[in-house]
């Protein structure tokens, strides 16, 4: 048996990029079908990314979902970099004229989930064997199978948001799509801990055994991060060692005020930089992780995704709504071009603030002298802020 669905957009992936797509799509009274391998409760649950670029915050109000976020999202005027626990304070407030917004994926993602639901979205949640066909006709569809049944869903375009690992991308043919990527010999080991912060702003810190960074999702709970070895195993990491090596690399004057406690949550996660283009084949247009991966040490993941989103939203409605197709014509270089800054910001500030496992003595010489110019120089310290805080859309 199978079932035929009619949508004007079918979206494959419920994170934050399908999710946003979705609003501001229905902002405009275009219709859409979302479908996830996955369902809300796990979609939610996912600790990820922390800090929200102007840019990001724009979007969320453009959907009609900044309301809890204004309520209580922490407005960031500075961060900190540290070496070897001496610490200078990037004051992107004063240097950029923008602030940054700590507040959860976890918390953008439910409010996506809310408002959707409150206006009837339709979802189909822990789907299978999902298939984009027919992408450079005029009448794409999405296969795939729930429970048992298949369905088909008819549309117009298909909006790629199904993150790295989704089928996405691998529906466009290899002599079409060309990658790029840099995988990095190490990964961050997380936690969240139900603890003040050390710091009211953020510390990415460099130190000898490795990076360190210490943020937040609230006055009362922490996030911090280390660098471990790639193939590190969580068991390896008690909370005790990682509050000791935590200390350590922080730096004594900063560590004074590091409460600890028992972690709730702790995971791995690898780094890598990684671009597929073009982010447009037929009639699929890919956003956000599916198309583009940074090392989270830029906080530009969630941040890159959302202005896909907006360059992709765009397009589809001034093609709707005005049948001008020229920002469809233009998204995947527009999209790129941004993409790419935020790869070369993350992939710099990652060589910057790590130890690497290939590394000699001059390296590191070069590591240092990198962070005593950023401290004596402004306009490096200003360099940092602008991309911190979100480069023009375009
Ligand atoms: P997501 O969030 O991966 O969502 C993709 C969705 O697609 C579904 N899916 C499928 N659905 C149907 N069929 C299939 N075949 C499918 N395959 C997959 C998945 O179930 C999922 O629900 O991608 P999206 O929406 O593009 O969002 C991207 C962000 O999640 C990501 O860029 C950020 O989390 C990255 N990131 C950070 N970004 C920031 O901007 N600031 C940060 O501070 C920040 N910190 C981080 C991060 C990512 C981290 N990890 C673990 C990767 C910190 C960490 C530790
Ligand atoms: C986080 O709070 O999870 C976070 C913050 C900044 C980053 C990466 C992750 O650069």
């Amino acid at each position: 048996m199978s079932t035929t669905i009619k949508t004007q957009v079918c979206i494959i992936g419920a994170g934050p990029s399908g999710l946003l797509l979705a609003q501001l799509l229905a902002n405009s009274g275009i219709d859409t079908v979302v479908l996830d391998r996955k369902d809300r409760a796990y979609i939610e649950g996912r600790i990820r990314a922390g800090v929200l670029e102007q840019g990001t915050v724009t979007a969320l109000e453009e959907a009609g979902a900044a309301e809890r976020l204004h309520r209580e999202g922490l407005t960031h005027d500075g961060f900190e970099l540290a070496f070897d626990g001496i610490r200078h304070r990037i004051d992107i407030a004063a240097l950029t004229g923008k602030t940054v917004t700590v507040y959860g994926q976890t918390e953008v993602t439910k409010d996506l989930f809310d408002k959707r639901y409150a206006e009837g979205q339709v979802f189909y949640f822990n789907v299978e064997d999902v298939k984009p066909t027919n992408l450079k006709s005029d009448q794409p569809a999405v296969h795939f199978t729930k429970d048992g049944e298949n369905i088909v869903v008819e549309c117009d375009y298909v909006a790629g948001c199904d993150g790295f690992h989704g089928v996405s991308r691998r529906a466009i043919p290899a002599d079409v799509l060309k990658t790029y990527e840099r995988i990095y010999p190490f990964g961050w080991l997380g936690i969240l801990v139900e603890k003040p912060p050390v710091s009211h702003e953020l510390i990415y810190a460099n130190h000898e055994r490795g990076f360190a960074l210490a943020s937040m999702r609230s006055d009362t709970r922490s996030r911090y991060y280390i660098q471990c070895g790639v193939n590190d195993d969580l068991a390896n990491w008690s909370d005790d060692r990682f509050w000791e090596e935590f200390a350590l690399r922080l730096g004594p004057d900063a560590a004074a005020n590091l409460q600890t406690g028992p972690s709730f949550e702790k995971s791995i996660a690898p780094l890598r930089s990684f671009v597929a283009e073009p982010m447009r084949y037929g009639n699929l247009f890919l956003a956000g992780d599916a198309a583009h991966i940074v090392p989270p040490t830029g906080a530009k993941g969630l941040n890159l995704a959302a202005s896909d989103i907006r360059i992709l939203s765009r397009a589809l409605v001034e093609h709707y709504k005005n049948n001008n197709d020229h920002y469809m014509d233009t998204y995947s270089a527009t999209a790129l071009a941004r993409v790419w800054k935020g790869e070369r910001f993350s992939w710099q500030l990652s060589a910057l603030m790590h130890q690497f496992p290939d590394h000699s003595p001059f390296e590191r010489k070069m590591q240092r002298a990198e962070f005593d110019y950023i401290m004596g120089s402004e306009a490096a310290s200003r360099s940092i802020a602008e991309n911190y805080v979100g480069l023009p859309l375009e």
